[in-house]
């Protein structure tokens, strides 16, 4: 396919060492040729140098020099979009670069959007589609967990074990159309035996991977942990202690919080949104009264609650009413002053897991973030698990194919028409399909690097 020239500024806007522009498509090296000066009066024009290669040189716009650069020159097909590619290295700062992306721009190429470069490397069959996703992944991470479980994308391992699906799904296919064609034969009862058993092994393999949907989601999204409990009793001391700095306003007026704050920590490798709330109370005032209300609505939203309680105070009536209100989410209680002397008395609340700590020392706050952990993680996290983690995206497209798999099975199990598990059978194929993207539309195709930066 002939694609245009496309150039975008690859490296964050800012000021920094250097900026990154990046030219790719089948006019890269002509739109380079009219805007870059070898410094060497007998340096190569960019559409002459070798591939992988790095010149020093000028950039010009109407005969005015812009910027002193050097540009990378990486020949078609080894390069990442699989096609001919310029990268144009020029100082950081929003200004040079800018002006050399616009040089660039006046020389022929246009603006990419976001993703496209990732998007040619797909349709150019360097990456499938959940590895292209596995890119955006990487940029996007925000623990080393995360970052570990988009590596394992990238190198396509979850493509890989999609295409045992695949291949399993399709072996039954090839056998049900090839039966097909002699309707007047009936199907063995060992065939059949032998193609649902085909399909069992589909279907566990399918629900083997979506049983990875729940790690997936907390490793690209984060986990939501809101801070409840009563006004004073330490709930903005605890975000500062999650977060390591002074995030929150702390003090010792009760309904100094009074909006809620979300903050990104990295808790045991796990990225966690903590939120810090207003505290819980019977509010006076209309602003006090939305605050309440917020928490309660954040407390709704949450994947986990970290409820405080103060250690060092009898339980309020109103505590007691809130440990039995929250006690449909996983939790974990907080005992926040265990520097003062106790005296709380905690009545029996089943599912949550306890932790005692200090805010003012920071004792127990690495119990605490080991409690959460096994709260939301239910266990140690341990490298193999990351192995395979899939998205939204994917878990949608597996949960169709699992329908499909089990509707051709019953078809099989029944002994009904053949056509009907056929069709079935490529209902899940073109599912699977998706995930890798053989089957994906452009829709697809839009939604999934939508996501994306402009430049990557
Ligand atoms: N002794 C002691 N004091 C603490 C501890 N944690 C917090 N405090 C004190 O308790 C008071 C309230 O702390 P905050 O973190 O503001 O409490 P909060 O729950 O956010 O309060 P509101 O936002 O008003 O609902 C402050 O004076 C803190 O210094 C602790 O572990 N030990
Ligand atoms: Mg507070």
């Amino acid at each position: 396919m002939a694609a245009d020239t496309i150039a975008a500024i690859a490296t964050p806007l800012g000021e920094g060492g250097l900026a990154v522009i990046r030219i790719s498509g089948d006019g890269a090296f002509e739109v380079a040729d009219r805007c870059f000066r070898p410094a060497r009066r007998s340096g190569p024009r960019p559409s002459e140098a070798p591939t992988h290669t790095v010149h020093l040189g000028h950039v010009h716009h109407q005969g005015q020099l812009v910027d002193e650069v050097l540009l990378t020159v990486m020949r078609a097909p080894r390069t990442y979009t699989r096609e001919p590619t310029v990268e144009i290295a020029c100082h950081g700062g929003l200004l040079p670069a800018r002006r050399v992306f616009e040089t660039v721009l006046a020389a022929g190429a246009r603006a990419a959007e976001p993703g496209e470069f990732t998007k040619r490397a797909f349709l150019n069959g360097r990456l499938d589609l959940a590895q292209a996703e596995a890119v955006a992944d990487i940029i996007h991470a925000r623990t080393e967990l995360a970052l570990a479980a988009a590596e394992e994308q990238l190198a396509g391992k979850l493509s890989f074990r999609v295409g045992l699906v695949r291949d399993r799904l399709l072996r039954v296919l090839a056998h049900i159309e090839a039966q097909l064609d002699f309707p007047e034969d009936d199907l063995e009862p060992e065939t059949r035996d032998s193609l649902l058993r085909r399909l069992e092994e589909a279907q566990a393999a399918i629900g083997a991977l979506l049983a990875t949907a729940y790690q997936g989601r907390l490793l690209r999204r984060g986990v939501r942990a809101v801070i409840l409990g009563r006004p004073n009793v330490g709930k903005s001391s605890l975000l500062n202690q999650l977060l390591g700095h002074d995030r929150a306003i702390v003090s010792p007026v009760p309904g100094t919080t009074r909006d809620t704050i979300e903050e990104p920590a990295n808790i045991r490798g796990l990225p966690v949104v903590l939120i810090d709330t207003a505290g819980l109370r019977e509010a006076a005032d209309a602003i006090e009264q939305e605050g309440v209300r917020r928490t309660t609505q954040s407390a709704d939203r949450a994947d986990l609650i970290l409820h405080v309680l103060d250690a060092s105070a009898p339980l309020d009536p109103e505590d007691a009413r809130y440990l039995e209100a929250f006690g449909g989410k996983p939790r974990v209680i907080v005992l926040n002053k265990s520097d003062l002397a106790r005296r709380l008395e905690l009545p029996p609340a089943a599912s949550a897991a306890i932790c005692a700590v200090s805010c003012l020392t920071g004792e127990g706050i690495g119990a605490l973030e080991d409690a959460i952990r096994d709260r939301i993680w239910q266990g140690e996290v341990r490298a193999e698990m990351l192995e395979v983690t899939i998205n939204a995206r994917h878990q949608d497209a597996l949960r169709r194919a699992q329908t499909a798999t089990e509707t051709a099975a019953g078809t099989l199990r029944r002994q009904e028409s053949l056509e009907f598990a056929a069709l079935d059978l490529r209902v899940a194929l073109n599912a699977v399909g998706e995930i890798v993207g053989d089957t994906a539309t452009d829709d697809l195709l839009d939604v999934v690097f939508r996501e994306f930066c402009i430049g990557k």
